[in-house]
């Protein structure tokens, strides 16, 4: 994902540039540039590769100036070339670094290579360069100039924006990617991710949706909100025990992750949102031609990813009319498989380097498949380097073995991908309630995680059995999997996941009044069916808790059932939100089983053996 930093200083700030840039390096980039403001000039280096190789250029030729924006890209219109990176230029008026998507580039570049701007890259980002030499033009000031053009503007951006003109100024905007406003002595930054800026201040004020903020020398920060009035927003200070290397206030590194679920989710989705779909340039430049091409999908993955690509089978095929397998990738690098035309090989992986999963991609090389997309939160990872396509999952270091937030933030990516695909075969008001829906997602897990009390007391029945149910059905079957495969690895109770209709035909066998039998009941066409074999495990004695939506009206009078309810959500995001309540509960059976939450028996974090 690409970086932005900029400032506005009383010193030569390309080392801070710099700084900032090597800071963002763990986001993933394919390469970096440097604009900074020189008697008046705009100057600049840009590189492909690592930021090592921008600092080369920086050694032979500096770049020094009190003013400047610099940039680390993850490429989605345009291949990595130095010519595509970002600043992007017009005329040496004006110099942009932009995060995000600009939906509608291709008609505002008709229009500006009509008005005889010449562009000198495939990105989106330069029509916004051009634009705003255009408005400038006219006299008006930076600061106007950026106004009016957001509103031309269709997508999602971070951008960080310099001229001439006004040589000591940075402007700064945000809708749909992050950007924070550095506060210093006298000076000003601004940064896609405060870790960029913690080498000059720990005082950060967090941008809002709409923001517009001018930048300028001795300190000076004006921000215009969405409806162009000033405000002022709190100044933070940035608080260091919140780092991914510490638990903070958290007995655990897996509740800590747990509970930072609606925070990442959020940095998954962010700048890969459109207003009614999912671009496919989300997934980077080369991702329109081979989804184009793409008529199936072969999804690989092991153990908890796994269960992501089950849930990605049902969304797939609903919502994007693909036809999907997923399969463990133990089994199918040993197979021979049959290749069918089209098909898009899928592989999911935390760490980029679980052996089987690798394994398997090389494997797949040979055998005629369309492409290779990873979904991985490790940028540079294996996984990664070796496929053509790739999404970073941006769920931060994960401590935990037991995985949490990467599990979730997989099914994000893997939502993405259905809305990327399905953009032409759904319908736009399907699409856009989706999207809509993803847009609230973080604040509707955080309503789900205030159950954590109440399922920390539910925990207290587990803590002495021996064997566990967990059933579900549809999307949620591969839900039921994950919530067993969490209790096994980290409470070693021994749990089963199964889909609900399956109950009769076997698994009913086990059930008495020592088996507590764990549901997820959302409000979906699958209720009434999922109701009936909750009644078949009562009628046998089991002891039944449930997951279920407000509206479902599960009979908990007696004291054969307990049910804890969840906030409403759109039925296709359910698997990941009935997800959080399982995770909890194994972690608090586990708690009182008083195991080694964090590093369970016999497991390892990255799985890079056979
Ligand atoms: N669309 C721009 C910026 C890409 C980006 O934000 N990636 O995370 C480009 O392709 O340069």
């Amino acid at each position: 994902m690409c970086g932005i930093v900029a400032a506005v200083a009383q010193r030569n700030v390309e080392g801070i540039l710099l700084e900032g840039l090597k800071r963002l390096e763990y986001r993933g980039y394919d390469s970096a540039g440097m604009t900074v403001m020189h008697r008046d000039a705009l100057t600049r280096h840009r590189a492909v590769g690592k930021v090592a190789a921008l600092e080369e250029c920086l050694t032979d030729a500096p770049l020094p100036g009190r003013a400047g924006i610099a940039h680390t890209r993850w490429a989605t219109h345009g291949k990595p070339t130095a010519a595509n990176a970002h600043p992007h230029h017009s005329d040496d008026q004006v110099a942009v670094v932009h995060n995000g998507i600009i939906e509608n580039f291709e008609g505002l570049k008709r229009e500006l290579e009509a008005d005889g701007y010449t562009f000198t890259s495939q990105t989106d980002t330069e029509v916004i360069a051009h634009r705003l030499a255009a408005m400038l033009a006219e006299g008006v000031t930076l600061f106007e100039a950026v106004q009016q053009t957001l509103g031309t503007l269709g997508g999602a951006y971070a951008l960080g924006v310099m001229s001439p003109q006004e040589p000591d100024v940075v402007i700064g905007a945000r809708q749909g990617s992050p950007l924070v406003v550095g506060v210093g002595i006298d000076e000003a930054f601004l940064a896609s991710d405060p870790l960029a800026l913690l080498q000059v201040t720990d005082r950060f004020i967090y941008l809002e949706e709409g923001d517009l903020v001018e930048l300028k020398d001795g300190g000076h920060i004006c921000i215009i909100d969405r409806q162009g009035q000033r405000v002022e927003r709190p100044v933070h200070t940035f608080e260091y025990a919140d780092g991914a290397a510490s638990k903070g206030d958290y007995r655990h590194f897996m509740l800590k992750e747990i509970f930072e679920q609606p925070a990442v989710i959020r940095t998954a989705l962010e700048g890969r949102l459109g207003k009614t779909g999912v671009p496919a340039e989300s997934f980077g430049p080369d991702a329109p031609g081979l989804f184009a091409r793409t008529r199936q999908i072969q999804i690989i993955a092991c153990g908890t990813s796994y269960h992501a690509g089950l849930v990605a089978r049902y969304w797939l095929e609903r919502y994007a009319g693909v036809p999907v397998q997923v399969e463990v990738a133990s089994e199918f690098r040993y197979r021979h498989p049959v290749v069918a035309d089209g098909t898009l090989f899928v592989t999911l992986s935390q760490s980029g380097e679980t052996a089987d999963t690798l394994a398997a991609l090389r494997f797949a090389k040979g055998l005629g498949y369309v492409g290779s997309l990873a979904i991985c939160n490790v940028p540079g990872s294996s996984l990664v380097r070796e496929s053509d396509i790739a999404l970073m999952t941006h769920a931060g270091p994960e401590i935990g073995v037991a995985s949490t937030k990467a599990f979730t933030t997989q099914l994000v990516a893997l939502m993405l991908l259905t809305l990327a695909l399905g953009r032409d075969r759904a319908s736009g008001d399907e699409q856009a309630a989706m999207v809509n829906a993803l847009k609230t997602l973080p604040d509707t897990c955080r309503q789900v995680l205030l159950l954590d009390d109440d399922i920390e007391a539910l925990a207290q029945a587990f803590a002495e059995k021996r064997h566990a149910l967990f059933l579900g059905r549809g999307a949620h079957f591969p839900v039921a999997l994950e919530g067993a495969l969490k209790l096994k690895e980290i409470s070693y109770i021994h749990a089963e996941g199964y889909p609900a209709g399956e109950l009769k035909h076997g698994p009913l066998a086990l059930v008495d009044s020592d088996m507590p039998v764990i549901s997820v009941a959302p409000n979906d066409a699958l209720l009434e069916k999922l109701k009936s074999n909750l009644q078949e495990v009562r009628a046998r004695g089991g002891q039944l808790f449930v997951f279920a939506d407000e509206g479902v009206g599960i009979d908990d009078s007696d004291d054969d059932v307990q049910v804890l309810h969840l906030p409403g959500v759109h039925e296709a995001l359910a698997p990941l939100l009935y997800t959080l309540p399982l995770q909890l509960l194994s972690y608090h059976v586990a708690v009182l089983k008083g195991t080694d939450v964090d590093q369970p028996r016999n497991l390892a974090k990255s799985v890079t053996v056979e």
